[in-house]
């Protein structure tokens, strides 16, 4: 039987990567959730990248630039990662190319990639995020963002909604403390995500910045299906894994992003 562990932070993975195959990253308010969201609402690829300078020179490159930190749009971008706003404007970033960078998620999805294979959590698409998990035959490491490499409770709740339900299919199981406590707080959060949240650091970040909307958003699970998955630096979503290849991608992103 396989494992399903999670792992509250960027800083602690060191300690967990060695014994995973497959890592699931979750960054709840906001980054996965807007993932999920730009790639199902007709975004054609993210590529999501630590910094700001790296975004800047793939913006100059003629991606389109999506930056944000401390939960604000960063200057000299238009996009950050509002949920909201990547279905507010679908029309005009349907089929294009982002580049992303975030306080938190791309850093965890940085890190995560060095060495596993990647795909990308939320509430939004937690039922088609399972159920595709559940047929992997890897050990699963769940990574939560964080915020700025402490623990946060939006992540852990979903990570331990995730490994909840891997392990009631009776195909995971999980030993570490880290993986029950995520586990409990899901359950105690489950009936009243929002109301739950009330008094954490980020729930309260975001309020202060008129945010409000966004996180009802991202704590409303199931609304979406895209597993977003990462391939050859790519967040694209995963039934189109392989269905270009990358010689293919670039001269299809510059017309794209030229029209
Ligand atoms: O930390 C991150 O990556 C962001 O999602 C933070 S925020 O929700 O935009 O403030």
């Amino acid at each position: 039987m396989n494992y399903v562990e999670v792992c509250f932070s960027p800083a602690d993975y060191p300690l967990y990567r060695e014994n995973f195959e497959l890592v699931v990253v979750i960054d709840v308010l906001r980054a996965t959730s807007a993932i999920c969201t730009a790639l199902e609402n007709g975004v054609d690829r993210i590529k999501p990248v630590a910094s700001v300078t790296e975004a800047q020179q793939w913006q100059a490159e003629g991606f389109i630039g999506a930056a944000e930190r401390n939960g604000e749009i960063v200057e000299g971008f238009d996009l950050g990662n509002s949920p909201l706003a990547y279905i507010e404007r679908a029309d005009e970033l349907k089929g294009k190319t982002v580049v992303l960078t975030t306080t938190n998620g791309t850093k965890a999805i940085d890190i995560a990639s060095e060495k596993n294979r990647v795909v990308i959590g939320s509430l939004n698409n937690l039922n088609a995020i399972c159920n595709w998990l559940v047929e992997q035959d890897e050990n699963i490491l769940i990574l939560g963002s964080g915020w700025k490499d402490k623990f946060n409770l939006e992540d852990t709740i979903c990570a331990g909604a995730i490994a909840d339900q891997l392990i009631e299919s009776g195909r995971f199981k999980a030993d570490e403390d880290s993986t029950v406590a995520a586990k409990f707080i899901y359950r105690s959060a489950r009936d009243n995500m929002f109301a739950f949240l009330r008094a954490s650091s980020h729930r309260r970040r975001l309020r202060r910045l008129n945010l409000n909307e966004d996180v009802k958003y991202c704590l409303t699970p199931n609304n979406l299906s895209t597993i977003p998955i990462l391939e050859d630096g790519f967040l694209v979503r995963l039934e189109e894994t392989g269905s270009k290849n990358s010689v293919e991608k670039e001269s299809a992103l510059r017309s794209e992003n030229e029209a």
